[in-house]
């Protein structure tokens, strides 16, 4: 971090960018476009937001390579090349890399600066945008590029800071890496970033405890190198292929199932069902029918093949019970792959111990307790996930209109129109905020839209003369309502997932993103631009 210098200056910007991940990335190379002045803001010291923080062994995408891209420039899919169908997290980090370089984009963004507020100077209808190092913007617009899980949580259990041996997060992982050869380890988590990680802690270390509140349901990638002639294929397709994921539901070239689970008989369906297992992917087995994440039954169904998976695999029948998942329908939290993870339950040194039957109640100098029992540990990783959806954004002294706090005004969950602007705070864009598809998609695809969308309405601002919008309060309450509807007719929110901000002791538990899909959204912000921006009030010099 930077150290603050107490400066006078305010640059005058017309759009203030905070994040430089995808998002922020393709946001500035937009605006750049359009010819708006614009700066953006990074509290990283490099670009790739996930990607660049997020460097522990096993990280990588869950969403195949050709889908999880940048789809704005057809030159830019016909140079890079990927080399396997989910890569690794540098790999990815060397892709936004080429975009910073190939688009010329670092001049536009200051790193190593954390924004700690932007509040809205009602008399000059502009943003004030101050940081950590004493810069200040003055910004007609601000775009908050922030990130969805940019907010690492670690819990605060007793005596969390007197471990003398080494801590990691897996969301704030130290880039030159971590040697655990010879070392007893402790991973608290096992959501997407713990399975990822566990296989290869579990090969380097003398032993690997694994603490596990609640089981999660994962499938094997069966990752590998992508074929050279699969890749020309996708290449030569890919304006098709990227048609077909803005108007799918999640975002991808997945193909839509057209039967219901109790439409096949039992033979029929295993014989599916084990033939997608092997293939592997996110979807292989809730995408395998259409009616998994609606119908209880249909959802016990798709659950239960994992869970026979699980003890197939696990050769301890206990441990294999404690590894299977009850308490939540399959698909309503996010669904990890994996490579080895089950089996590495089969090894010597690694132990499962599980903490929701007896939690940890205190981290010690060295090692931590639980309930009923001591373990020694020279390190400990934290794979406890994110504030989710919302943290990066209430973790800003975001106020708008009047001096209203955003965090104030979602301390009962988060209140969006769209998912891409609140009603108090003008001119404040969200990508990706809570109220949209996000994190149920394909992110890339869900950024390049709300990016594209965000562009175009400045555009039009500028176009009409006009200089300020914001949500009606009526627009505002009909989404949320709706956005609260649509997951209701789903088994979402049956679950305490990060999605309803269950991992956050205190937080207002409301099911977060929009469940009705990439493809329907998108015609919906579509509709809206084209009836001149219905549900917002425009106002400006004209
Ligand atoms: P981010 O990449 O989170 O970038 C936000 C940036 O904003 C960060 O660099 C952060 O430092 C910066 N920032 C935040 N607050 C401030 C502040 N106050 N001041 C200055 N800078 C700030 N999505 C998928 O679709 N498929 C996947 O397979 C997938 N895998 C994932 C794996 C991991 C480990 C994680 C954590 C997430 C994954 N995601 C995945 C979601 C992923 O976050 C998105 O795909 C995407 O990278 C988000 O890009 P972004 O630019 O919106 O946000
Ligand atoms: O975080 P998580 P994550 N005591 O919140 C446990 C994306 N992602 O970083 O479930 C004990 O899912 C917590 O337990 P519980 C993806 O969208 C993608 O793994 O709350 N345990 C849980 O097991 C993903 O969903 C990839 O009971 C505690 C774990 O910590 C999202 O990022 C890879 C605890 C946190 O799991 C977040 O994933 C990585 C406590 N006090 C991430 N507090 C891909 O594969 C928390 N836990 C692409």
């Amino acid at each position: 971090m930077s150290e603050a210098r107490d400066t006078s200056e305010v640059r005058d910007v017309d759009v203030v960018v905070v994040g430089a991940g995808i998002a922020g990335l393709y946001m500035l190379h937009r605006l750049r476009g359009l010819g708006f002045t614009s700066q953006v803001i990074e509290a990283g010291e490099g670009v790739g937001g996930t990607w660049f923080w997020n460097r522990y062994p096993g990280a990588r995408v869950d969403i195949e390579s050709t889908d999880y891209s940048y789809s704005f420039s057809p030159e830019l899919e016909q140079e890079w090349e990927w080399s396997e169908r989910f890569p690794t997290q540098p790999e990815l980090l060397r892709y936004i890399n080429h975009v910073a370089d190939r688009f010329q984009l670092r001049d536009g963004i200051q790193f190593n600066t954390r924004v700690e507020s932007a509040h809205f100077d009602e008399a000059t209808g502009r943003w004030d945008v101050r940081t950590d190092t004493g810069d200040r913007f003055s910004a007609q617009f601000c775009v908050m590029a922030t990130g969805c899980l940019s907010d690492a949580k670690v819990p605060q259990f007793p005596g969390v800071d007197s471990f003398e041996g080494a801590t990691y997060h897996t969301g704030r992982w130290p880039h030159e890496g971590v040697d655990f050869t010879g070392l007893r380890v402790g991973i608290i988590g096992t959501g997407s970033s713990g399975i990822q990680s566990i296989p290869l802690i579990a090969a380097q270390a003398e032993h690997l405890y694994v603490f596990q509140r609640t089981p999660n349901f994962s499938i094997p990638a069966r990752n590998g190198q992508l074929d050279p002639d699969y890749l020309a294929e996708v290449k030569a397709n890919y304006r098709e292929r990227r048609a077909i994921a803005k108007l799918s539901v999640g975002g991808t070239n997945a193909v839509r199932p057209e039967k219901k689970v109790q439409e096949d008989p039992d033979e029929v369906r295993n014989a599916i069902y084990e033939e997608r297992w092997q293939a592997g992917g996110l979807g292989a087995i809730t995408g395998a029918y259409n009616n998994t994440i609606v119908d209880r039954e249909a959802n016990e169904i798709a659950a239960e093949f994992v869970r026979g998976k699980i003890r197939e695999t696990v050769k301890d029948p206990a441990v294999a019970e404690l590894l299977c998942p009850r308490d939540y329908p399959i698909g309503t939290k996010r669904i990890c792959l994996d490579t080895n993870y089950y089996e590495t339950f089969n090894r010597e040194n690694v132990t499962l111990v599980d903490v929701k039957r007896a939690p940890i109640v205190e981290v010690l100098p060295h090692g931590l307790r639980t309930d009923d029992k001591g373990y020694e540990l020279d390190a400990i990783v934290y794979a406890t996930g994110f504030d989710a959806m919302t943290g990066a954004l209430t973790g800003i002294d975001i106020q708008g209109r009047g001096g209203e706090k955003l965090a104030e005004k979602w301390a009962d969950g988060p209140r969006t129109y769209l998912g891409i602007a609140s009603v108090g705070f003008p001119n404040l864009f969200m990508i990706t905020g809570p109220g949209s598809p996000s994190v149920l998609s394909n992110m890339i695809t869900s950024i390049e839209q709300h990016v594209d969308w965000v562009a175009d309405y400045v555009t039009y601002l500028r176009d009409h003369n006009l200089t300020h919008f914001e949500p009606l309060p009526e627009a505002e309450d009909k989404w949320v309502e709706h956005v609260n509807e649509v997951a209701h007719r789903t088994l979402y929110p049956t679950a305490a997932s990060w999605y309803m901000g269950a991992n956050i002791p205190g937080k207002t538990r409301v099911f977060m993103p929009y469940v009705g899909g990439v493809g329907t959204y998108r015609l919906l912000c579509d509709d809206i631009a084209a009836k001149d921006y219905e549900g917002f009030v425009l106002s400006g010099a004209s």
